[in-house]
């Protein structure tokens, strides 16, 4: 016999679990659905897009520091324990009030849908997965509810105990079917992503042979040229959009004289180059990793946009938007000021990477990649800062925005113990667009000591450096500092990425014994 407390308890329980069951497969089936039509209206992830884009700049910049690369999981699973929690909550109204039980499932969906909706450049199909996951979650609930209600006349359980054979059969059928919907959305998905080999050209200005970095003999120091795989990456996306590159396109539109369109061929077959470049993002804290550097292959900006032949009369900005409508303001006179800003299709010898903006990406030296590295780009319009206004710059984040002269200390690593005598600080150290021409050392607040660069590869790239120190045991403290081919140094004012990038100098304290 249970008391009846105990029932209470688990009859409230048990509805619970009917309704995240119900949800769950729901947003299961809403999931595969979206995976053949919309990938990024999947209920779950069109909230978390949302809530991304909604996130004040100080909490965004706060999970960026905090969680790195897994600030995206951590979203994507605070997301579902709400829904979840929500679920469980209309299942448990349900058994008293069916009917406002289904509507709160059905409004569960209907957020999501909105959302999906919502989102820059979605259609109505995009609405769908939100259909699908209502219809199937309130179905669910509500057969759940007639196996639980037959029990009633089941003697094995007790006059009003439902009958315990067809709730488990009832449950694990939902389990599974959510399992195996689930399943089959990601192989679809992972199916249509394809892969990313294309035909890339052969630089018509290829660069010259890569030299050698200090990392074989200095081991620590960031390797000189990023492996692709190990790139940062940085962006609003949830799941890496899949583009087909035989659809894809470029639109130069806008403050033009004509409109043109370029389809990923007709890109390639122009003229390209291939260029050393360093990429940084605004959110690179002083001492941060989100920042690397790779062997680009592209079209030159100036040349793409000379196809549609700008005004530069009007047009203050380019107003780049990606295969979703993200969109990225890169100011005009920057980008053609001669610099080597292009189209880039290729990356370290390969292909771009999903990750970084496969087919064609934007890659502008000099400027932080938020108002200029484009990925996914599909579109370039010409127009004003008065007129249209891009994601970040809605997000009060600067327009103009070069990266600022910086240092980095990749060994020894902040608060290690190495043993006394000979030990080899180093790092890497930029200054896109000038060039690293000195970088100094300073330990325990001493006078800055000369480092010794590693090979120059352009102006545009980062420089290796080292300086070899003979330690004695105790704590100590190094700061690094550079200075550009200009004179200028690096400021030892602090400030934090937000709004126009880091400063300060970075500072480390090590144990020697
Ligand atoms: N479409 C798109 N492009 C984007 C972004 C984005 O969120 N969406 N993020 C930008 C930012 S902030 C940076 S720093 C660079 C990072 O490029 P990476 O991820 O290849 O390192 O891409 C830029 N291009
Ligand atoms: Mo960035």
């Amino acid at each position: 016999m249970q008391t009846p407390d105990k029932t209470e308890r688990w009859q409230t329980l048990r509805h619970a679990a009917y309704g995240v069951l119900s949800t769950v497969v729901g947003l299961a089936a809403a999931h595969l659905v979206a995976a053949v039509t919309v990938p990024a209206a999947s209920p779950v992830l069109a909230v978390g897009s949302t809530v991304i884009d909604l996130t004040p700049t100080p909490l965004k910049e706060w999970a960026i520091r905090e969680f790195g690369s897994a600030d995206k999981a951590i979203l994507v699973g605070s997301v579902t324990v709400v829904v979840l929690l929500l679920a469980a909550v209309a299942g448990v109204v349900a058994r008293k009030r069916e009917a406002t039980g289904l509507l709160i499932i059905v409004g569960l969906a209907g957020v999501a849908g909105v959302l999906a909706v919502l989102r820059p450049g979605s259609g109505p199909l995009d609405l769908l997965p939100a259909l699908v996951a209502a219809a199937t979650a309130a179905t669910s609930l509500w057969w759940l509810h007639r196996i639980d209600g037959q029990g009633s006349l089941d003697p094995s359980m007790g006059v009003d105990g439902p009958s315990r054979r067809g709730v488990v059969l009832a449950t694990g059928g939902l389990a599974a079917a959510a399992v195996a919907m689930g399943a089959l959305g990601r192989w679809v998905t992972s199916y249509r992503l394809g892969g990313t080999d294309v035909a890339l050209p052969v630089a018509t200005d290829p660069a010259p042979s890569f030299p050698t970095g200090l990392e074989q003999k200095y081991p620590g120091i960031t390797p000189l040229r990023t492996p692709t795989d190990e790139f940062y990456r940085v962006d609003t996306r949830l799941t890496v959009p899949a583009v087909d590159v035989d659809s894809w396109t470029l639109t130069i539109d806008g403050d033009v004289e004509q409109e043109v369109t370029l389809t990923f061929e007709e890109l390639s077959a122009m003229d390209t180059v291939e260029r050393d470049i360093t990429l940084t993002c605004v959110s690179n804290e002083v001492g941060g990793p989100y920042v690397g550097g790779a062997r680009w292959l592209g079209v030159p900006l100036a040349d793409v946009l000379a196809r549609a032949g700008i005004d530069a009369t009007k047009a203050d900005q380019i107003l780049s938007t990606d295969v979703d409508g993200m969109t990225i303001s890169t100011p005009l006179d920057v980008a053609l000021d001669g610099r080597d800003a292009l189209i880039a299709i290729g990356m370290n010898g390969g292909p771009l990477p999903r990750e970084n903006g496969f087919p064609a990406r934007m890659v502008v030296p000099g400027l932080y990649g938020f108002v200029s590295a484009c990925k996914w780009i599909t579109r370039m319009t010409l127009t004003t800062y008065d007129a249209e206004q891009a994601y970040w710059t809605e997000r009060d984040w600067a327009t103009e925005a070069p990266i600022k002269i910086s240092s980095r200390i990749d060994t020894p690593k902040p608060l290690s113990t190495s043993d006394a005598g000979p030990i080899v600080i180093g790092g890497i150290a930029w200054a896109q667009g000038v060039g690293i021409e000195k970088v100094d050392v300073r330990i325990d607040g001493e006078a800055w000591r000369p480092a010794t660069l590693g090979p120059q590869v352009t102006d545009d790239y980062w420089r290796q450096w080292f300086y070899e120190w003979d330690a004695e045991p105790g704590q100590h403290f190094i700061a690094v500092r550079a200075t550009n081919k200009d004179g200028d140094v690096q400021t030892d004012v602090r400030m934090t990425p937000f709004p126009e990038g880091s400063s300060g100098l970075q500072e480390i304290s090590v144990s020697v014994s």
